[in-house]
């Protein structure tokens, strides 16, 4: 995992890095409500049944984002996850194999870029703006987790600004945007 300041000047395709050498830190993540766990060892999947039993995530299925498993429409999804929304549950995520980047939007509207390969794992809160893309390498295997029914319904910007998660998740952090 590797995060940083997006550089929102450089009009490279959205799977370029975008990199503005500005780091961010685990904690700069937890104080946006961004929960990160690096998962390694033999018993990763045990690390993994913990958090989830921790957190009542009782379902998990896999997703495979690159040309192969996709197909034609493959340009058009990651456009489509690319749009910045917000869901009104976690997205859970770990890193089964190839890398991607999740944008999180940081207290003052920046975007802070997350990049995460095989072992990483990630826990955005309800009603944080983000998106996804995949890097250059166009391959992503992420293992998804959720309660009961998956909420995964994107809500884009500005519609969700009144959603009652956005509300919450506003009042919870020191949201100033
Ligand atoms: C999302 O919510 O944008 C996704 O699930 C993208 C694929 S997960 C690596
Ligand atoms: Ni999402």
């Amino acid at each position: 995992m590797r995060a940083y300041i997006y550089d929102s000047e450089d009009t490279a395709d959205q799977r370029a890095a975008h990199d503005t050498g500005i780091e961010k830190t685990v904690e700069d993540l937890a104080k946006v409500g961004v929960l990160y766990w690096r998962i390694e060892g033999p018993n990763g999947i045990e690390q993994i049944d913990e958090i989830a039993k921790n957190r009542s995530y009782k379902n998990r299925d896999t997703i495979v984002v690159s040309p192969e498993a996709m197909g034609p429409v493959y340009e058009e999804k990651v456009k489509s996850f690319f749009a910045e929304h917000l869901h009104e549950d976690e997205e859970i995520r770990f890193i089964l194999d190839g890398s991607g980047f999740f944008d999180v939007r940081d207290q003052g509207d920046v975007w802070i870029r997350i990049h995460l390969d095989k072992g990483d794992m990630i826990i955005l809160p309800a009603g944080i703006y983000h998106r996804f893309t995949t890097d250059e390498n166009n391959y992503i295997k992420a293992m998804r987790l959720f309660k009961e029914d998956p909420l995964w319904t994107p809500i884009n910007r500005p519609i969700a600004d009144d959603n009652k998660y956005r509300v919450e998740y506003v009042n919870s952090f020191n949201i100033t945007a």
